[in-house]
């Protein structure tokens, strides 16, 4: 079928601008490498202070006006989010790959994600405390910073947006969006949603563009948040320069997520956990299961015959189509490094289980598809035990006890998601005070995060530097304390003297 082939503008304060680069990247469809889905403006220094310059003005407007007012914008964006739902949920799948069905939950991210940062529009809470003097009063309140730079990443284009979009604009902040060269449509689609929802001009922009041009946002001496999610090597350099730059800096980095499954554990809810959390989102999760750490047991080699058996009747394909439950990865050097990491596991003694390939053949033939692949007999010092691999690839490690597994389990450098399968109470406890992750889950895959108060989102260790959205605490990163003192004794009341 022959479609025409939309180029985008930017989204400059809401209004669409042509870069001056004159310079376009193109994306297509990681499920059929015919399907161009757009050409992107490749943006520049001057796109961006033209963004920044919009938004200084727009600062001075929107932190003025009552948070309460700031949520309408937000309830507003999350209904009409709603009702775009299957729409937006395509475009999601066409650009990311993952299922429709999958697409959908992360549509209804973004909805849940709108509506409980609207809520926090009636808190955002400071202090009040108690002064040592008489006649006084102490009270902290919490205030938006200005321009936020938000950098995103392919994986979520839709919801993970979304989590630094409302935090910010609810304290009362502006923001500019560089999302992903690899899945820029969806939140080209968020910020025109913002505005149709009656965000005033210039409070929000998006700017496409690749790793150089996320660069420059980090590097703008006006923009004085950056909330990014990456890889930890591009991550650590963020940090850097915003160090130097003393800008406040959110990091949500990678993972090397683990489900422990102990011998007490409900095996077929183990099953079926291990399956979603390794091969949902073809394993393109930050959050997604990487190892399970398995204690030895009378029924833990079935156990893997089982569940390689159950990976093997997933069926793998486009995402658009309702019957398939694995869509591609998202390119094909990236289907080539998933693979080298299954090619020298095997070299160091790992055993395929089932998968290990790329697809070929038919449909597969147009995409980046990649055979659900678990690998077992991997010792935790391996590569396949230890780095991210970012695709459809669960290592299994066979412990002998608790303590093992937990021992295993941290063994990484990373800290985002871990999770424990047992009937044992104490154990269960036990393993979620000892795990050095941001994330914990009893009984339940490492993914599936949720938003709302208590559900702060982000990791330990080198998956960031303890920032965290999706609950409450993200309205850290985006606010800035100021301590009020006020005298009313009407007289000179001097501190640690009088
Ligand atoms: C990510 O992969 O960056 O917890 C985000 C989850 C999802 C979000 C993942 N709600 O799996």
């Amino acid at each position: 079928m022959q479609t025409m082939t939309k180029t985008y503008k930017n989204l400059v304060g809401g209004v669409q601008k042509e870069s001056s680069s004159n310079d376009f990247f193109e994306k297509y469809n990681p499920a059929d490498k015919n399907e161009l889905l757009g050409k992107f403006p490749k943006s520049n220094q001057k796109d961006l202070d033209e963004a920044v310059n919009q938004a200084k003005k727009a600062f001075e407007i929107w932190k003025n006006t009552p948070a309460p007012k700031r949520a309408e914008v937000l309830y507003k964006a999350a209904q009409i989010t709603l009702e775009q739902k299957e729409e937006l949920a395509q475009i999601l799948t066409k650009e990311a790959g993952k299922p429709l069905v999958e697409a959908r939950g992360e549509i209804q991210e973004v909805i849940d994600t709108y509506m409980f940062f609207a809520g926090e529009g009636r808190r955002i809470y400071g202090l009040t405390g108690q002064s040592e003097l008489h006649n006084k009063s102490i009270i902290t309140i919490r205030q938006p910073i200005g321009i936020c730079g938000l950098i995103s990443a392919w994986n979520f284009p839709s919801a993970v947006p979304s989590w630094k979009i409302a935090p910010a604009l609810i304290t009362g902040n502006v923001v500019i969006l560089k999302p992903s060269k690899d899945a820029p449509m969806s939140g080209y689609r968020l910020v025109e949603n913002l505005y149709k929802a009656g965000l005033p001009e210039g409070c929000a922009s998006i700017l496409f563009g690749s790793g150089d041009f996320g660069d420059l946002i980090v590097r703008h001496p006006d923009i004085k948040v950056i909330s990014i999610t990456g890889s930890t090597e591009v991550g650590k350099m963020v940090y850097e320069t915003c160090g130097r730059m003393l800008k406040k800096c959110a990091l949500e980095l990678g993972g090397k997520n683990a489900i422990i499954g102990l011998e007490d554990a409900n095996q077929d809810l183990l099953l079926e956990g291990v399956l979603w959390g390794a091969f949902g989102t073809a394993g393109q999760r930050c959050t997604s299961t990487s190892r399970l750490i398995l204690q030895k047991s009378s029924w833990s080699e079935r156990f893997v015959e089982r569940l390689a058996n159950a990976a093997k009747k997933l069926v793998v394909g486009n995402g658009l189509n309702e019957k398939n439950q694995i869509g591609p990865v998202i390119t094909a050097s990236h289907m080539q490094s998933i693979h080298g990491f299954t090619e020298r596991a095997i070299k160091e003694g790992g055993k395929v289980m089932c998968g290990g390939k790329i697809l070929t053949g038919g449909e597969y033939d147009k995409g980046n598809f990649y055979e659900p692949t678990i690998i077992s007999s991997i010792k935790p010092n391996m590569e396949l035990a230890c780095s991210e691999v970012f695709g459809p690839v669960l290592a299994v490690i066979e412990v002998k006890d608790f303590e093992e597994a937990i021992k295993v389990a941290n063994n990484t450098e990373y800290g985002l998601s871990l999770s424990i399968y047992t009937k044992d109470i104490t154990l269960a406890m036990q393993a979620a005070n000892r795990l050095e992750s941001g994330i914990v889950y009893i009984n339940a895959p490492t993914i599936g995060a949720e938003c709302g108060g208590a559900a702060a989102f982000g990791g330990w260790k080198d998956t960031g530097n303890g920032s965290r959205e999706g609950g409450v605490m993200a309205l850290d990163t985006y606010t800035q304390y100021k301590t009020i003192y006020i005298d009313y004794s009407n007289k000179l009341q001097r501190a640690q003297i009088d």
